[in-house]
């Protein structure tokens, strides 16, 4: 066999991309079962210790596609569990007593908070949302710019009906006391949402922006934080935070 530097050059790939699967995919870890069922998800708390690393063995037993992320700050990607499967993401607990939020949710739809105390968790919940990226300079993004002003509890977006293509959403907080955030869900018929993207939890004053690429089709702009997310007590979505948006060929 002759090894050239493109062989080679695979070969380490190969090994780097072995090297994340093993590293996102929980083998090793303590086993927690989490079942999604059209009701929302359990348990919702999950005891564990600072600094263990955990397999989350999440089974989707509901005929709906479910989501599972980390949010005020807890760092889980976000992850798709198709209606009737299982997926095991790997999760290491943070050094130190606390309290991480896991949010498992169908998009548009039903969502349960997840919280894994670790240590002695008691009263020492990380604070709020976590500082939200700024409006990044200058450059003018390509495509279609859309804006979006998020309030208390409404979303009235900029243009409502764009060409498909490139498109780059720029949030603004406008609310005095309450965080909001931007989420783009894409119809995927027969009432169900798969969301391409989000601007996280805006504090009150800050603005965010994304750049998705967006096929044809219809789409909701939505703010999804549910109680327990980001100092919320309420479901934002419910409340009517939500407007419909068209992507066109
Ligand atoms: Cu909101």
């Amino acid at each position: 066999m002759i090894w050239t530097k493109g062989g080679l050059a695979g070969a380490a790939m190969a090994a780097v991309a072995l090297l994340a699967a093993c590293a996102s995919s929980g083998a090793g870890g303590r086993a927690v079962q989490i079942v999604q069922r059209d009701g929302g998800c359990t348990p919702t708390t999950v005891q564990a210790t600072p600094g263990e690393k955990l397999k989350l063995v999440v089974k989707n037993e509901s005929n709906m596609d479910y989501e599972i992320e980390g949010i005020d700050g807890t760092k889980l990607e976000e992850l798709i569990i198709p209606s009737g499967l299982t997926r095991t993401p790997g999760y290491t607990v943070p050094d130190g007593p606390g309290i991480h939020k896991l949010k498992c949710y169908v998009p548009a739809g039903v969502s349960t908070i997840i919280e894994i105390h670790a240590g002695n968790a008691a009263a020492t919940a990380p604070a709020t949302a976590p500082a939200a990226s700024g409006v990044s300079t200058v450059a003018a993004p390509a495509g279609t710019v859309v804006t979006a002003t998020l309030a208390d509890y409404t979303i009235s977006a900029g243009k409502t009906d764009v060409p498909a293509g490139t498109v780059t959403f720029i949030a603004k907080n406008a609310s005095p006391d309450l965080a909001h955030e931007l989420a783009v869900l894409r119809a995927k018929g027969s009432g169900s949402y798969e969301k391409l993207g989000e601007i996280e939890a805006l504090a009150p004053d800050q603005s965010g922006e994304m750049t998705l690429n967006l096929t044809p089709g219809n789409y909701v702009l939505a703010c999804l934080i549910v109680p327990g997310e980001a100092g919320s007590t309420v479901d934002h979505f419910k409340l009517g935070m939500e407007t419909a948006f068209h992507v066109g060929p």
